[in-house]
Formats: structure tokens, C-alpha cells, sequence
């Protein structure tokens, strides 16, 4: 069984495609399980295609497995959706005319709708393309994403957990915390947080949540200049993702010991840093006690390879060629729409 994680796809169809005509060509010799860690919709415009074909591979069993964790992404769409859902029909009828949510409702609403996340074009374009019970159903199956996962691999002596922002605190066992259940919570501690700037009164539970999903965003100016800020818990490995990292730069958050972000930036290359066009692939080689990490570009490439057990160190030249041999070079490429890219930013 091989085990790789990729996190933070944000609509990329063509690092997707890239991935998994690799992964593809893997499986028809090997087991292999794909990790997607969070926010796989969102900025990027092919968020529906992936989340289509995501949900239809695990529906049908295909030979490469995949184990789909919601990120904040995710739960942002969940909850926008508790809101419309009241009365979706007529909302999407009347194209939200006459609809004036509360306080509350209004913030969920525009979260995801605000074009700095990327939502909005989602929610058209799955408006667009599908039927409503398409719609529901694509909402069922991201409600009941989990939100972290522990595997029984290790590296550095530390049980590794795959987690969007952060190791939760405690970790459970059965990691039965869905998107659905924690939603509720999340938006409350939001609406909390914007009417307590200190936070005095956040439960530990709420805080334990909103960590998992999105700690990076809110901690990430303490990371920056605090090098033993602690994004979770030491007990554990962690692999995340959520904050861009420009691995050209050399994986910056990815110098401790117990934690290595893997999201390559295709938030950053939508928001039109087009320098951030590859995508790391992390294959937990936990035998050698290392992470191979596999970087693709958009030209269904892999530019690079890395090995990380806790430091960088390039791969040789010809391992990385080993690699770059299973590259199927028949995946099918998505021609970017850059004029409606455009349209979007
Ligand atoms: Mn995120």
C-alpha cells in the first residue's frame, strides 16, 4: 500500500490531472491511497470538475482510493449552504432578491460568496452545470467530510496525522469529526471572535475545531517570527497545508520537527502570482523515515523531488528520473480559460 497526500488544489485541474495520471499508472500494480487535505474547491476555476470527479471515485471504488478531508473551504461552503438551504429554490429563483438573513446568517452567506475566497464562482458554476439533486448531493458529500485523519505510519518516532491547518489537540481515534458537526461551532466562534478581539470567551472545544481547520491563518504572523510557536500538538507528526508555501523558496514552514505544510500556493498562482505553478505530491515513505516529495507543475511535469524527515534534501538526479517514468503522459490537460480567468480576478 503507498500513500501519498496532496493538499490545497483549489480548483486546479491541471496539477489534479497531473497527480492522478500518475497515481493511475501506480495502481495497476500497487495499492494506492491519495490523502486530499482540504480545500480542494475554491479560487481555482475547475473547483465543481474536481469535486465531480473526487466524489465519483470514491463512489466507485477506483483503484486509486481516496480519503477526501475538508479544509475551511469546505466548511465554508457547508455553512453557506445551512443558510440557503431554508429555501434554496427560491432563493436561486429569485436570484437572492427579497432574501435579508440576520446578522449572523448574512456573514455565513458572504463568507463564501466573497470573491477573496473564491466561492462565489463555485456556487455559480455548480448552478451552472448541475441539477439540483446533483447540487444536493454534491452538498451531502462534502458535509460529510472528516475533517483529520491518524495513520498508523510514523516518521521521527511520531505517529503521523494529516490535518488542513493543525493536529488537533486531542486526538481521537476514530477521527469521526465531520464538517457537519463541527460547522456549528466554527461559525460560532467566528461570530465570537469578531465581537471579542481576544477571545476571552471561546470554549476549548471551539477552539480545538477552528484550529484544525484554519489555526495558520490567524497564528501565522506568530509563526513567522516565533520559530517554537507550536501549530498543534507536539504528540504527533503532522502533514498540513492551508497557507501557502512557495516551495522555490525552500518550504519555510517546513523546518520543525513535528509538522510540514505542503499546500505549493495554487491560491496564490489564482490570485495571479503565476510564478506559483507546481504542486507537491507527498508520498509517506515511512519504511526509510522520510516523506518523498514529488513537485508538478502545470505542464503535467515533475520539476523536482525532495526527501523531508524533518530537513529538505534534494533527491538525486536519477531517482528523480525513476520517478518521472511513471508519468503518464496521456492525462488529459485542461487548456486554462485565461480569459475568464481574468473575467473572475
Ligand atoms: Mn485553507
Amino acid at each position: 500500500m503507498r500513500k501519498f497526500v496532496v493538499s490545497d488544489l483549489h480548483g486546479d485541474i491541471n496539477s489534479y490531472n497531473a497527480i492522478m495520471g500518475y497515481l493511475d499508472n501506480i495502481a495497476k500494480e500497487e495499492e494506492v491511497i491519495l490523502y486530499i487535505n482540504g480545500d480542494l474547491i475554491d479560487r481555482g476555476i475547475y473547483s465543481v470538475d474536481l469535486l465531480l470527479d473526487v466524489k465519483k471515485r470514491i463512489e466507485t471504488n477506483s483503484p486509486v482510493k481516496i480519503v477526501y478531508l475538508g479544509g475551511d473551504h469546505e466548511w465554508a461552503m457547508i455553512d453557506s449552504y445551512h443558510i440557503m438551504n431554508n429555501d434554496y429554490k427560491y432563493y436561486r429563483d429569485k436570484n437572492i432578491i427579497n432574501y435579508e438573513p440576520s446578522g449572523h446568517e448574512k456573514f455565513i452567506n458572504t463568507y463564501w460568496a466573497q470573491s477573496s475566497i473564491g466561492g462565489s464562482f463555485t456556487k455559480y458554476h455548480m448552478e451552472d452545470m448541475l441539477s439540483m439533486d446533483e447540487i444536493e448531493g454534491l452538498y451531502r458529500f462534502v458535509k460529510n467530510l472528516k475533517i483529520y485523519q491518524k495513520l498508523p505510519d510514523m516518521l521521527n518516532n511520531k505517529q503521523i496525522v494529516i490535518s488542513h491547518a493543525s493536529c488537533p489537540k486531542t486526538v481521537l481515534d476514530n477521527c469521526n469529526l465531520t464538517i457537519d458537526s463541527v460547522s456549528k461551532d466554527v461559525m460560532n466562534y467566528i461570530e465570537k471572535m469578531q465581537n471579542n478581539y481576544f477571545m476571552k470567551e471561546i470554549t476549548d472545544k471551539e477552539q480545538r475545531y477552528y484550529d484544525i481547520l484554519c489555526l495558520s491563518k490567524i497564528n501565522r504572523t506568530i509563526m513567522e517570527y516565533d520559530i517554537n510557536a507550536n501549530p498543534g500538538s507536539r504528540d504527533f507528526f503532522t502533514i498540513i497545508g492551508h497557507t501557502p508555501v512557495n516551495n522555490k523558496l525552500g518550504y519555510e514552514y517546513s523546518k520543525k520537527d513535528n509538522v510540514i505544510n505542503i499546500d505549493g500556493g495554487n491560491a496564490s498562482y489564482w490570485s495571479g502570482n503565476l510564478d506559483c505553478d507546481h504542486i507537491p505530491l507527498v508520498e509517506i515513505d515511512s519504511i526509510n523515515n522520510r516523506l518523498i516529495i514529488l513537485t508538478f507543475n502545470h505542464n503535467n511535469e515533475i520539476i523536482y523531488g525532495t526527501y523531508f524527515n524533518g530537513s529538505i534534501t534534494n533527491m538525486p538526479i536519477n531517482d528523480l528520473d525513476h520517478y518521472r517514468s511513471y508519468l503518464n503522459n496521456n492525462a488529459k490537460m485542461y487548456k486554462l480559460d485565461l480569459d475568464l480567468f481574468r473575467v473572475l480576478r
